[in-house]
């Protein structure tokens, strides 16, 4: 009896190492292949081990691509504690009849509130001021010591005004005393724009009109560096740009150049092209701080993206519609 029913229980592989107690509810329906060590898989071993499974419980760093789906003919549903979904492509798992579910929703406040830290970080050089008292070199107060640009009351321009740009444009707007500026593939509406006190501009004229700039959309093939030496260019001086998007949203070099020439003011970075690796670039970039793609990252947030992934996939496996469909 007990032989038969584990033949009918799904194989589930959980890519990487997530609260032991939420995957435990995974393990209670399906027979779970973990991976303790917390070692990101190459894309070889992502096939082998997804090679036999029905689910996957991937994070951002999990690639599932054509050649991937090809070699796993039993998979049915990839669940992502990612609200990005740039490392799937979508298209492919259509094709293969393959379902994909993200976790939304459970990590707007958190990234927005991350978003705001690095906008304050940056333009108060934080990070620059904290290693000079530690390498001993403060001996003196002076009048213009790290003095830099304000953001209260000043002009913020949001590039992506979906969950998180709006909770940052709420902050902006209700915290800081801020103009809110966005640009998106589509406008609001009247309604939304007016209980934000968000006003829409073209690109061009946000990155002209903006005293910082906040990047919060979704990757796309069309958002690949769509901020660029043009756009920077665009900027002004002493504008800070933060992006907790996607690396790929902006050409690096050109941003360290700008920084490196003083046609930047600063820049706070969460995310990176290359990641984990950080272009030696902006690692010698002036008035930048740069965190390691930990925007969502608090516990309560952490946990609640873990378990929104389980519960997707525990309902697709169950013929139930998912929680959170891409
Ligand atoms: C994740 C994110 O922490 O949800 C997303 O899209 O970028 C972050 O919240 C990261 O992608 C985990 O791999």
């Amino acid at each position: 009896m007990s032989g038969h029913a584990s033949l009918q229980r799904p194989r589930v592989f959980v890519a990487r190492a997530v609260f032991p107690d939420i995957v435990a509810q995974l393990e209670a329906v399906a027979d779970v292949e973990s991976n303790p060590d917390d070692a990101v898989c190459t894309p070889a071993q992502l096939r082998e081990r997804l090679g036999d499974k029905q689910g996957a419980f991937i994070t951002g760093s999990e690639r599932i691509d054509r050649a991937l789906l090809d070699a796993c003919p039993e998979l049915k549903v990839v669940s992502t504690m990612t609200v990005g979904v740039d490392h799937i492509d979508l298209a492919a798992c259509v094709d293969h009849g393959v379902t994909v579910t993200h976790a939304p929703d459970v990590l707007t406040e958190t990234t927005a509130d991350f978003g705001f830290a690095l906008l304050l970080a940056a333009t108060r050089q934080i990070s620059a001021a904290e290693h000079y008292l530690r390498d001993g070199r403060w001996t003196k107060w002076s009048v213009d010591l790290f003095a830099g640009a304000d953001v209260h009351g000043t002009t913020l321009g949001i590039v992506g005004m979906g969950r998180i740009g709006q909770a940052i444009a709420r902050r902006a707007v209700h915290g800081f005393g801020m103009r809110v500026l966005y640009h998106n593939r589509r406008p609001l509406s009247a309604e939304v724009e007016r209980e934000l006190h968000a006003e829409y501009r073209s690109l061009d004229d946000l990155l002209r009109q903006s005293r910082h700039v906040l990047l919060a959309l979704p990757y796309s093939a069309q958002a690949h560096h769509l901020i660029g030496a043009r756009e920077l260019a665009l900027m002004q001086p002493d504008a800070t740009l933060v992006n907790i998007a996607r690396g790929g949203v902006v050409d690096e070099i050109a941003l360290a150049k700008a920084l490196h020439d003083g046609r930047l003011g600063a820049a706070g970075l969460d995310v990176f092209e290359g990641e984990p690796r950080v272009d030696p670039a902006l690692l010698a970039a002036p008035r930048t701080v740069l965190t390691p793609h930990i925007a969502s990252s608090s516990v309560p947030t952490r946990r609640a993206m873990a378990q929104l992934a389980v519960d997707n996939l525990i309902a697709v496996l169950r013929g139930q519609p998912p929680l959170t469909p891409v």
